[in-house]
């Protein structure tokens, strides 16, 4: 009795988990925070909350946040070796002539840490905060 019990509460936690992890469509997804900065300009940094499916990359929640907000926007450029380049964000490019670009980070405890591949490539990790700063190259 004490076991069919224990069967049916663990059953029930886990229902409870996996109910909580589900999106809209019903695939699994991990909830993640993008601000979007740009150190060349004061102006203010804009923070979107958004989600990407488990195991999926980051260009997946770029896509859902300019899908559900109406004043945010990205373009990217492929390059043959290295996959997608994130070139525009809210209508800011980066520029080769000018020397700036979108570079992104991860922050934690007021930590940045720089990607080390593309958003065609880097899989979030639940609640990470992700940061896209516009920013000169020169002065890196
Ligand atoms: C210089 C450089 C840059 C410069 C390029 C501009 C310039 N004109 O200098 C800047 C600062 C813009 C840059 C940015 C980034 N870079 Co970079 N970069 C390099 C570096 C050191 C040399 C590239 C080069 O000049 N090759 C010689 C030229 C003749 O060849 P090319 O094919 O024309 O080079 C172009 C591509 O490399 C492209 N490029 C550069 N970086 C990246 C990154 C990605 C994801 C893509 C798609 C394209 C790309 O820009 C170059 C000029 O047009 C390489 C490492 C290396 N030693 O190769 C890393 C390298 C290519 N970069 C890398 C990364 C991770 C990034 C960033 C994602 C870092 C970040 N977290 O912000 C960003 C891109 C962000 C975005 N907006 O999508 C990685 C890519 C790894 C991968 N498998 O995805 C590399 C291999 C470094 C590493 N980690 O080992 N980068």
């Amino acid at each position: 009795m004490a076991s069919t019990r224990m069967a049916l509460l663990s059953m029930g936690l886990l229902l409870f988990s996996v109910q909580e992890t589900l999106t809209v469509k019903g695939q699994a997804s991990v909830a993640i925070r993008l601000s979007v900065e740009n150190d060349l300009s004061n102006l203010t940094p804009e923070t979107y909350l958004t989600s990407v499916v488990k195991g999926g990359v980051l260009l997946g929640a770029l896509r859902r946040i300019q899908e559900m907000q109406p004043h945010f926007s990205f373009t990217l450029k492929e390059d043959p070796n290295y996959g997608l380049f994130l070139e525009s964000v809210n209508g800011v490019a980066g520029s080769e002539k000018e020397q700036t670009y979108w570079e992104i980070l991860s922050e934690d405890s007021g930590e940045y840490t720089r990607l080390d591949v593309g958003i065609g490539c880097y899989t979030p990790a639940e609640d990470e905060h992700i940061v896209l700063r516009f920013r000169s190259w020169a002065i890196i």
